[in-house]
């Protein structure tokens, strides 16, 4: 039996589109058949791949459409799509506004006869920002209520969600964000060991530290925070940082460290695809987010051996273990987090520790071991007696 599984997520290069991104390709090698329903390309999927096929939504235009339905068009792309290639399970990421239209493509195919289970998994800000606009409040709890099964990506944002929406614990099942170790390669050919000395060298060319913060530049994020951090651990023992990603708060974030002068030392890279090839040339992480469901940067980063320097907030503290594969410090503590910055860059010993502590706590979150919990997820799901006729054998 193949399972046919539609995968609804945001393409960009947000957290939860990278999740379900990787997550459906991950299925895709196991045999599943997988079908991406997005307005555009996931970043992280490749044109072609096996059993993987893309459904791209497009928008009505009329020019009475001051802002195009883009859920509408959604609705209507994930009824064809589960009709036409005749899909046994619709998982969904992001609630807003995924979910929600994901119950109204279910009642739609319901009424002619089709039935199909949705599944949601909460990422984050779906919930605790967007999603906790109290005119939005009533619809949120309703699409999670309606859902089949819902999961979310650590157990903070499973108790938020439950304190704030209508929603009873019973219903969310925490399954965290988790991390493709065949990705992350920590073993060289000899050419590839050159390359990397060179580009370390360009870095620091005197063996000084490589910092990094990754995201997406919203003010969530802190970035400014990051600045301040690295300014404190620089005027203690030279360092390169290196800033990945894009956003509002970019242009600000500039500013201040021209202000700072700190721009010999600080390098923009923009948005880049090569996030773990960055990582390798890295020795700390520094993120100060405000709020962060899962951290899925701070597990990337551990996966490359990476040791973090983080707030304590949301679900940091279930990636980031304290002391161990680096520090948590309360949000806008940059003393603190200096502290602890300089603390692991002390000597090469402790940096080696924190290092390979950071390695051994991410194997927890291999895909391997995950990945089980998401098909344990669908065949549950497909096993209920309501949905045995939408089950088909191959
Ligand atoms: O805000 C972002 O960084 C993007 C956002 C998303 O939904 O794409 O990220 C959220 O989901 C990620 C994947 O589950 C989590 O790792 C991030 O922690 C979470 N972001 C926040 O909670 C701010």
């Amino acid at each position: 039996m193949t399972l046919k599984i539609g995968i609804v997520c945001f393409p960009t290069y947000g957290g939860s589109g990278i999740v379900a991104t990787e997550l459906g390709r991950a299925l895709a090698k196991k045999g599943y058949e997988i079908h991406f329903i997005t307005y555009k390309q996931p970043v992280r999927l490749e044109v072609f791949e096996e059993n993987v096929y893309y459904h791209e939504v497009s928008t009505v235009d009329y020019p009475l459409f001051e802002f195009p339905p883009y859920e509408l068009s959604l609705a209507a792309k994930m009824v064809d799509v589960i009709k036409y290639e005749k899909l046994d399970v619709l998982h969904v990421h992001y609630a807003i506004p995924n979910a929600y239209v994901a119950f109204s493509a279910k009642q739609i195919l319901l009424q002619q006869g089709i039935k199909i289970p949705i599944i949601t998994t909460l990422h984050g800000t779906d919930i605790t920002l967007v999603g906790k606009s109290s005119l939005l409040k009533p619809v949120i709890s309703f699409a999670i209520n309606q859902s089949d099964y819902v999961t979310s990506v650590s157990e903070d944002l499973k108790k938020e969600t439950c304190e704030y929406f209508d929603i009873k614990p019973e219903k969310i099942n925490v399954v965290p964000n988790f991390i493709d170790f065949g990705e992350y390669k920590l073993e060289y050919t000899e050419k590839e060991r050159i390359r990397k000395e060179r580009l370390k060298r360009i870095l620091s060319p005197n063996g000084e530290p490589v910092l990094v913060h990754i995201s997406n530049f919203r003010p969530v994020k802190r970035v400014e925070d990051v600045i301040h951090v690295f300014n404190n651990v620089n005027k203690e023992l030279s360092a390169t940082l290196i800033m990945v990603g894009d956003g509002p708060c970019r242009d600000e974030t500039e500013r201040l460290v021209r202000k700072l002068n700190l721009s010999k030392n600080v390098r923009f890279v923009g948005k880049s695809p090569d996030v773990p090839q960055i990582l390798d040339l890295c020795d700390l992480m520094i993120l100060p987010s405000e709020t962060e469901s899962f951290g899925l940067v701070a597990l990337e980063a551990m996966a490359s051996k990476v040791p973090v320097i983080s707030t304590n907030t949301g679900g940091l503290p279930e990636v980031n273990a304290h002391g161990k594969t680096g520090f948590i410090s309360d949000v806008g503590d940059i003393e603190s987090m200096s502290k602890n910055a300089l603390y692991i860059l002390q000597d090469e010993q402790t940096l080696h520790q924190f290092k390979e502590n950071a390695y051994l706590h991410a194997q927890s979150f291999d895909l391997k071991r995950i990945l089980p919990e998401y098909e344990k997820i669908y065949c549950d799901i497909l096993k209920c007696k309501d949905y045995l006729q939408s089950v088909r054998l191959k």
